[in-house]
């Protein structure tokens, strides 16, 4: 298709040059100390009866949104400028808020860490070390137990590791016996908390290309070949392929998110999604040790899946031609921080996408899928997601994560075993713990105005119209409130849901919908009573609706770090807002109980998770009824055509 707006899209994030701007505006109004921070400087986005109007004719105003936070008055703060008319359009504070912890303070508490006299007289005490220089410090977000500190202070508890030399994976040699505290904003440590001495595992295993042992050697290349280049189309960060268009979005926050996604049907460019994101994750691990019992990471409040975003100039695992985009930022003392192609787009290959043969007739007709698939990587210290976008040429939508990376693993003393967990190299294990993701899909199906139906599929009663017993239908119930759409996957129903036009019909009268349909889930293993399920109440239902908010983006409220709990999805349903006929918003938390094995040590190979959108009655017919077979070849020696 062509894309016909010749104007930028106001939602393309905000480039380079409007990062600097933003701080150079924050900077004029006197909103920056020398101790302030920025956290994240990212497009505010336009109201959006604004973009419903825009038609590509005429300018939107730019405004950026900032979070910012005074290390020296421990204070947070969130204002919004004006890029077009360069005003301060509001700031206000923020008190007992903690927001993301900046990719400069990982870096700084590493330091603080290892400077640190207490814990260099720990490290000598427990293990005979002086030299720290191949201790890894990773930071690991506090949470709040209750305590004090925890309510009034910005902290971290970092985990900390040793390499055998430079290039090392030391994440196999926990130093498990010692637990230093931070105070990230006098950059100090304030304790070091020890524990019982565990010595270091004595096992060594490497992954690197360039420190394996015994490669492989019956591969043989396998290239994709695009001769005639992609089939999409790029504007900026516009994006048109066959029939969809969208505009890719990216911030420190959530890292990739889709926007305004279209269908072009029958000439018309048919509105779906307004706005997909992950608005957060929460990794609770199940050990109660001393040492392990804290951990449970925020990656999205507490570490900004965008700002822990590769640059994939270097490591891109995708195969064909691939569109980069970059990631605009800023580090947290304002100065520019670009992620160069944080952000990979390609079509791939994906096997049939329909197929008949008329026996009668010996007609095979056969046509093969594809993809296009947008996608991004974030390195959360140890662990590695990636956040996959698929659209497919029959309506459908994907997303799925990829969980790669190194375990977290735990010191075990010689001869232990691991009761919450998996041992996976002598003196070495990997505690049980899940992954809980929630997505937003802002739905304008067709318009704004929308409902979500709860299907699930029931078996009749025996009875004089069923007298087989066969009988089973699917029973729509639309849900009319927050409460009621508070919702668990059923296997039993076979459970999905249906978000419908309330306004639209399709060809044969009934309302056009697409269909939710969850992949694998978990339920929460820790109490509710635990104190980072408080925190993470998105985890308390598979699915939620609600009516649409501009300030309602994240699961788990606007700062889940060190928060006291109860903010987000499970505040905002308590209102028990009606959600029907309106604009709606579909939110969906899905977990992986992930318990670890030893093949997922050193490196884990690829864990996926997710779900699938479909058109249900949106089109009249199967729309990739019109792709065309695919170019005959002539048979490669020993190759064989589906
Ligand atoms: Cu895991």
């Amino acid at each position: 298709m062509a894309l016909a707006i010749a104007t930028r899209h106001p939602l393309e994030p905000l480039s380079a040059h409007e990062v600097q701007q933003a701080v150079a505006l924050l900077r004029g109004f006197g909103k920056v100390t020398p101790t302030t921070r920025f956290v994240s400087i990212s497009l505010k986005e336009p109201r959006k009866d604004l973009v419903h109007a825009f038609t590509g004719e005429q300018t939107i105003a730019r405004e950026a949104f900032a979070v910012l936070f005074d290390n020296a008055t421990n204070t947070c703060a969130e204002a919004v400028v004006s890029l077009t008319t360069s005003e301060l359009l509001s700031h206000r504070t923020l008190s007992g808020v903690q927001p993301t912890m900046t990719v400069d303070e990982q870096i700084e508490c590493e330091q603080a860490v290892l400077a640190s006299p207490e814990f260099k007289a720990a490290l000598k005490k427990q293990y005979g070390i002086d030299d720290t220089s191949l201790v890894m410090v990773d930071i690991w977000s506090a949470g709040n137990y209750g305590s004090e500190e925890d309510r009034t202070m910005r902290l971290a508890r970092p985990l900390c590791f040793l390499r055998r030399d430079p290039t090392d994976n030391g994440y196999v040699r926990p130093i498990e016996g010692i637990r230093p505290v931070v105070d990230l904003n006098t950059m100090r440590v304030i304790r070091v908390e020890e524990f019982s001495h565990w010595p270091l595992p004595p096992g060594e295993c490497n992954y690197a290309a360039d420190r394996a042992t015994d490669v492989r050697k019956d591969i043989k290349p396998l290239e994709i070949v695009q001769p005639e280049g992609p089939s999409f189309e790029v504007d900026g960060y516009r994006v048109g392929w066959q029939n969809w268009s969208f505009v890719v979005g990216f911030n420190a926050r959530e890292g990739l998110t889709l926007h305004d996604l279209r269908y072009r049907d029958d000439g018309r460019d048919r509105p779906i999604l307004y706005r997909a994101s992950l608005t957060e994750m929460v990794v609770p691990y199940g050990d109660p040790g001393p040492t392990q019992r804290r951990k449970n990471a925020f990656d999205v409040g507490e570490y900004g899946m965008g700002m822990c975003a590769n640059s994939l100039e270097l490591g891109c695992d995708c195969l064909g031609l691939i569109k980069y985009f970059d990631a605009q930022m800023v580090d947290s003392r304002g100065e520019p921080l670009t992620i160069k192609n944080a952000i990979c787009m390609h079509e791939e290959d994906f096997g049939i996408l329909w197929k008949h043969t008329d026996r009668r007739l010996n007609t095979p007709e056969v046509r093969r899928s594809r993809r296009l698939v947008v996608s991004s990587v974030s390195t959360v210290e140890n662990y590695e997601y990636g956040f996959f976008w698929y659209l497919y040429q029959d309506g459908s939508i994907q997303f799925e994560i990829k969980l790669t990376g190194i375990l977290s693993m735990g010191a075990l003393m010689p001869g232990e075993k691991a009761k919450y967990g998996s041992i996976v190299a002598p003196q070495l294990y990997a505690p049980n713990h899940q992954h809980f993701f929630n997505v937003r899909l802002d739905f304008d199906l067709d318009g704004a105005s929308n409902s979500v139906q709860q299907i699930d599929v029931v078996a009749d009663e025996p009875s004089e119209a069923n007298p087989y017993e066969n009988a089973f239908q699917a029973r729509a119930t639309t849900l009319k409130t927050e409460q009621q759409a508070r919702a668990h996957l059923n296997l039993e129903t076979a459970r999905t849901w249906k978000i419908i036009s309330t306004d639209k019909r399709n060809h044969v009268g009934e309302p056009v919908g697409y269909k939710f349909l969850p992949g694998d889930n978990s339920f929460p293993m820790a109490s509710p009573n635990a104190w980072w399920r408080k925190r993470a109440g998105f985890v308390n239902s598979h699915v939620w609706v609600t009516p649409y908010r501009d300030d309602e983006k994240y699961g788990a409220g606007d700062y889940p770090n060190q928060s006291s709990g109860g903010d987000g999805l499970i505040k905002w349903t308590a209102q028990d807002r009606p959600i029907e006929a309106t604009d709606v918003v579909f939110w969906y938390t899905f977990g992986h109980t992930h318990l670890p094995r030893p093949e997922d040590y050193p490196v884990m190979p690829t864990a996926y998770i997710g779900f699938m959108l479909k058109p249900n009655g949106f089109f009249a017919m199967n729309p990739a009824n019109d792709v065309p077979p695919s170019a005959k070849k002539l048979a490669v020696k020993g190759s064989c055509c589906h």
